[in-house]
Parts: C-alpha cells; sequence; structure tokens
C-alpha cells in the first residue's frame, strides 16, 4: 500500500462457511494478532466513520495494533465499502470486504472471520447502537478465560433504549420460540438474539458454519465448542443515523434457522423416525375424526378437538418411545413422563386451536367437505411439526 493509495479490498472467500485455524507459520503470521473484529454493513454511510474512529481510539489504547477490524459490505447502494475504504488511508487497522454476490448479515459475519487472523473473533453493529465500550469487558472475559463473551440486554445493568411494545415482544416471543425448540442452545445465554459478541477462534476451528439471517449467535452456541460463557450488560442505543433493515423477513428467517438447527443436532435415522410417526398421527387424526363424525355422532369442534388430541398422544407415545427413545430411557419414571407429556401437549395445544379454528371456518364459512377441510387443517398445521418441540 502507497502513502496515499487505500488498501485493497479483500478478496471474498468462496465455498463453505468454514472457520479456518490460526496460521502457526511465523512467515505466514509472523505477529499474531489478538482480535479480529468484524463489521458487518449495508448502507450505513453515515456511521462507518465514526465506528471506525470510535473502536480504533478504543482498541489502539487497550491492544496497539494487536487488532484488527474487518468491515464487511454487502455492495451497498450507497458505497458504505468505498467509504471505508478510503478510511483504509487513516486506519491501518482497518480492512474492507465488499461482497457482491452473497447477502445478508450472518454469512458476512463468517465471510469476514474466515479471512482474519486473530485469536479472538467478534462482530459489532456498524450503526453505534453497541456502545464501544462494552467491547473493552468482553475483551476482559476473554481474557479472563471465557470462550465466548456475550454482551446482552437482558442481564443487569442491559437493556434496550428506544424499542416500541411491539417489537420487545416479537424479540421476547423470537427467544420463547427458540428456547422450546433448542433449550440446549437458547437457554445457555440470556441474549441469544444478541449480534454483539467475542468468542475464542480455538472452538470455531474448522468448524462449518451454516447460518440463514441475523442470528449468527445462535449458529456459534450451536455449533461450536464453547464451555465457558460470560456475559456482559449493555443497553441497546438508538439508531441515529440510517435505517434498521429488520423487517419481517428476518423473523422467517429466524425460524428457518432454528428448524435448520433442530434437524442438524438429530441423526439421520432420528430424523426418519419423527417423519414416521408425524405421517401416522395425520392418520390416526382423520380416522378418528370420521369415527366420531359417523359412528359417534358427535358435533364438528368436538370431533376435531378430540381427533387432534388422539394424534397427539399418538405422536407422543411413539416418539416417546421410539424416535427419543434414547433420550427418554435417561429420564426414567412416570413423573417424568407425564412431565414430558405435559410439555408436549402443551406445545400442541396452540396447533390444536388452530387446527379446530381452522376445520371449523373451512366447514362452516366456505361450505367445504368436512373430511377435506380436516385434512387442509392437517396439511397446514400438522401436529406432527409440534413434536419437534417435545425433546
Ligand atoms: N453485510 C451486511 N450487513 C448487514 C446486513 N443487514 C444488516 N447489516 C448490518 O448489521 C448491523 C445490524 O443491522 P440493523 O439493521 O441495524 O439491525 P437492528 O439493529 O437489529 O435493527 C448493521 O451494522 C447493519 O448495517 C446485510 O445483509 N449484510
Ligand atoms: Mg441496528
Amino acid at each position: 500500500m502507497s502513502l496515499n493509495q487505500p488498501a485493497d479490498l479483500l478478496q471474498v472467500p468462496t465455498g463453505p462457511l468454514k472457520i479456518p485455524a490460526q496460521a502457526e507459520s511465523p512467515e505466514i503470521n509472523p505477529c499474531p494478532l489478538e482480535l479480529s473484529l468484524v463489521i458487518p454493513t449495508y448502507q450505513e454511510s453515515e456511521n462507518v466513520t465514526e465506528i471506525v474512529q470510535h473502536l480504533t481510539q478504543l482498541l489502539e489504547a487497550r491492544i496497539p495494533h494487536r487488532y484488527e477490524l474487518i468491515l464487511v459490505d454487502d455492495d451497498s447502494p450507497d458505497q458504505t465499502w468505498k467509504i471505508a475504504q478510503t478510511l483504509t488511508l487513516q486506519y491501518s487497522q482497518l480492512k474492507v470486504m465488499r461482497r457482491q454476490g452473497e447477502r445478508g448479515l450472518s454469512t458476512a459475519v463468517v465471510r469476514g472471520w474466515q479471512v482474519t487472523q486473530g485469536e479472538i473473533l467478534g462482530v459489532i453493529d456498524a450503526d453505534l447502537q453497541h456502545p464501544p465500550e462494552t467491547l473493552l469487558q468482553l475483551l476482559e472475559a476473554i481474557k479472563a478465560g471465557a470462550d465466548l463473551a456475550v454482551a446482552s440486554r437482558h442481564i443487569e445493568e442491559g437493556g434496550v433504549s428506544d424499542w416500541s411494545v411491539t417489537r420487545r415482544f416479537l424479540s421476547r416471543g423470537a427467544q420463547l420460540i427458540g428456547l422450546l425448540l433448542l433449550p440446549g442452545v437458547l437457554g445457555r445465554v440470556s441474549d441469544p438474539m444478541s449480534g454483539y459478541f467475542m468468542v475464542r477462534r480455538q472452538v470455531l476451528e474448522n468448524v462449518t458454519l451454516n447460518p440463514i439471517g441475523y442470528k449468527i449467535l445462535l449458529e456459534v452456541v450451536a455449533r461450536g465448542n464453547i464451555r465457558q460463557i460470560t456475559e456482559v450488560g449493555y443497553v441497546f442505543q438508538e439508531r441515529l443515523e440510517g435505517e434498521s433493515k429488520v423487517t419481517w423477513k428476518q423473523y422467517i428467517e429466524y425460524l428457518q434457522h432454528l428448524l435448520r438447527l433442530r434437524f442438524s443436532r438429530w441423526p439421520v435415522g432420528r430424523f426418519l423416525r419423527f417423519g414416521i410417526v408425524g405421517l401416522s398421527g395425520v392418520f390416526v387424526d382423520i380416522g378418528i375424526f370420521y369415527l366420531l363424525r359417523t359412528t359417534g355422532g358427535l358435533g364438528l369442534t368436538r370431533s376435531a378437538i378430540l381427533s387432534a388430541e388422539v394424534a397427539i398422544l399418538n405422536n407422543f407415545i411413539w416418539n416417546d418411545l421410539w424416535t427419543f427413545g434414547d433420550i427418554s430411557r435417561q429420564q426414567r419414571g412416570w413423573k417424568r413422563g407425564l412431565k414430558r407429556f405435559i410439555k408436549f401437549n402443551l406445545v400442541c395445544l396452540l396447533g390444536l386451536i388452530l387446527n379446530v379454528a381452522l376445520v371449523n371456518l373451512l366447514f362452516n364459512l366456505f361450505g367445504m367437505n368436512q373430511y377435506l377441510a380436516k385434512l387442509m387443517a392437517i396439511a397446514l398445521l400438522p401436529s406432527g411439526i409440534s413434536g419437534l418441540i417435545s425433546n
């Protein structure tokens, strides 16, 4: 790099999102860096100068020249990457990547980590909603032995500043769904949605990450080899410049991500058994519904409720004995079994309410054939899906 030429853009890695091990050879890595901090950006032209300046000031005071800032921009129309590239003239620790093929926050973070050399990998938003000062506390936590240090809004000294009731509700709701689906992952941190954290490279070395959407931390906790986690409270600041990119799409992607992680944690055999049990539930549901409506002479709603409940019981028993037999055998005793059944039922309850409501709607409002209505309800809200949540 000549004195008045900005640094070249970093090459964008291709292929799987695998985190490489740190190069040990002194030729390739003569002076190992302590921290590689990724700043993902999309349309952040108004924030980029300030965040880079602020982070440099903090880190130079603590670990002078032993860190790097990797700004990964997804070809923002406001040319965030170009502004950042000009900043490299002033900030020697800054490197810039401009992605043109791929898009998305989580993959941007991983692509950034893939080209880094630091012992600690980190991520921080570019829009100053993550107070830069917290960074030093995260660094301390890792140096004190944590594998993962998470900045959390949900512990003491943490919070959100200007969120609407709707966003708070959606955020907490999303966390609850995640807890039900992946207790072993979301239960480990108070703020699994945090996009502000540091992780020891060692725990991700040679791990292939496969995130969808925004929530890179979920992926790190689920796939990393993490023992000790430390959380540091912070208040999510108001955004002063630019706009949030969060839309409904991110909520859908979050659900997709949860399901992908859920399934990836299951061996293929378990997945197949689960599918077979789910299918058996469909036959039980429609069969019992038919019997209750014909021989039983029961009303539509009662038949729909009863048949769905029998299907839930069917799915629970088979899943408990067969699909997740190995896990349930470790939790013996009728009390624990009953607890599992109640939990399973509670989760299925929502599906059941929607199922019955849909049968009524299709039959009474649209005059659809009752068995077709029931089948549609099963297809749209397969009670088997709720089995996902049971274990
Ligand atoms: N590279 C990249 N960065 C993104 C993308 N979406 C959001 N970001 C950045 O990720 C950070 C958080 O995004 P933001 O929209 O502020 O989310 P919010 O704070 O949850 O509302 C900001 O620095 C954004 O510029 C994306 O698709 N690609
Ligand atoms: Mg933001």
